[in-house]
């Protein structure tokens, strides 16, 4: 049964806010009785309560995650719960008696529903303005400590062409860990953002639009984390993945056109799969270059470069921006050098030796974490580099990984 709920049967609203509830006439309940004995399925519970409440009958239903008919992500409530917290109603979920409520808002609002969408100022529509466009976000519950970000659009201006700057258009989150600014083209990628314990600090999250016309577009999933939920991301992580296998890649990576961001400090995750001990990395595939740039952090990738390694000074090491890949090792290297690892690696080829040939990399450190580090300068040394885009397969416990 459900929890004990207040409910306005005028109104149909609960007062419980992890529950709807529907006052229901016997007829209409008589019609519905054997979809409902259906319904008790996997996602959508639907509990009958106090059937002979005089004329009516409530049915109750939790406010979960629900699809709307959008495709957008919403929250299953009762129509005048969904209207009343400023959402608008996208078809229905709890077997036809809750609607998917879908949040979607844009500058300037404050916000506290889990699952809201931030979208630009006009959207589906592009903004070609100045100005700067904040989304606060105050925490849904007290139990929340993380914030996700997801990037379902993000295109905004690039960075300046000589150090890869992010000075005209910006993306900034603050009140949380500090997260190094981004901008360019985002689409697909995430951030985790720690909210902290606590309800008292927002996470603010800023657009700022630079002088020049550009046709900018985001939308922004924001998903609140509890933090006793498994699905949390481990500490430190700004971008966390799951899955025996994957794709990363640096913001505004694109091999077209994309170019790596200066003032990157952050560390990637994987979360380690059950009974895997070991995590291969290998360069994504590059069908629009001649010459592949998908690991491009140093040097000017016009031309071809090597793979450096190391965090020593001198041409071939990764004194200024890399890529630390704890104890890596190219996959199948002869003994005994097998036995040698790196860390850091940059330069123009993915490898962890000094090689023109990529490679694919193995690094059996637990927990498997990355960390991407860029200074703020790129010309006259480093020239249209696209930072990186790597595919990871972690790999099963053998004799060989352990
Ligand atoms: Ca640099």
């Amino acid at each position: 049964m459900c929890q004990s709920v207040d409910v306005n049967f005028s109104t149909g609203i609960t007062k419980n806010k992890n529950f709807s509830i529907f006052p229901l006439n016997r007829s209409f309940i008589r019609k519905s009785y054997q979809d409902l004995r259906k319904s008790e399925s996997r996602f959508w519970p639907v509990q009958k309560e106090g059937r002979f409440l005089s004329l009516f009958t409530v049915v109750t239903f939790p406010n979960g995650g629900c699809a709307g008919a959008s495709g957008d992500n919403g929250t299953c409530m009762a129509a005048r719960e969904c209207s009343s917290r400023g959402g608008s109603a996208n078809g229905y979920c709890a077997n036809g008696f809750g609607l998917c409520c879908v949040f979607m808002t844009s500058c300037g609002s404050t916000s506290s529903e889990n699952g809201t969408y931030f979208v630009n100022s006009g959207y589906p529509s592009p903004y070609d303005g100045t100005g700067s466009c904040e989304l606060t976000i105050n925490k849904s519950h007290s139990t929340v400590c993380q914030i996700r970000l997801d990037f379902d659009r993000f295109v905004i201006a690039g960075p300046e062409k000589t150090n890869n700057v992010c000075n005209r258009d910006q993306f900034i989150v603050s009140g949380g860990n500090p997260v190094p600014a981004i901008c360019g083209m985002n689409q697909g990628s995430h951030m985790y953002i720690d909210a902290g314990i606590g309800t008292t600090n927002p996470v603010k999250l800023t657009f700022v639009a630079g002088g020049t016309s550009f046709e900018r577009i985001w939308k922004v999933k924001v998903t609140q984390i509890p933090c006793d939920t498994i699905y949390k991301a481990d500490e430190g992580c700004l971008q966390y993945y799951t899955g025996v296998s994957g794709q990363l890649r640096s913001f505004n990576y694109d091999p077209t056109s994309g170019l790596q961001l200066s003032n990157q400090d952050y560390g990637i995750c994987i979360r380690m799969e059950r009974n895997f001990c070991g995590i291969q990395y290998t360069a994504c595939p590059d069908t629009v270059n001649n010459r592949s740039r998908s690991f491009t952090l140093s040097g000017n990738s016009n031309g071809p470069v090597n793979s450096m390694i190391g965090s020593g000074v001198g041409p071939n090491n990764c004194a200024n921006d890399w890529l630390l890949i704890p104890c890596a090792a190219n996959v199948g290297r002869i003994q005994p050098a097998q036995a040698l690892c790196t860390d850091r690696i940059c330069g123009g080829t993915f490898s962890a030796d000094l090689s023109m040939q990529s490679s694919s990399v193995l690094s059996t450190v637990k927990p498997f974490r990355l960390w991407f580090h860029t200074d703020n300068i790129e010309a006259p040394v480093d020239v249209d580099n696209r930072g990186f885009c790597l595919n990871y397969v972690q790999q099963p416990c053998t004799n060989n990984v352990i």
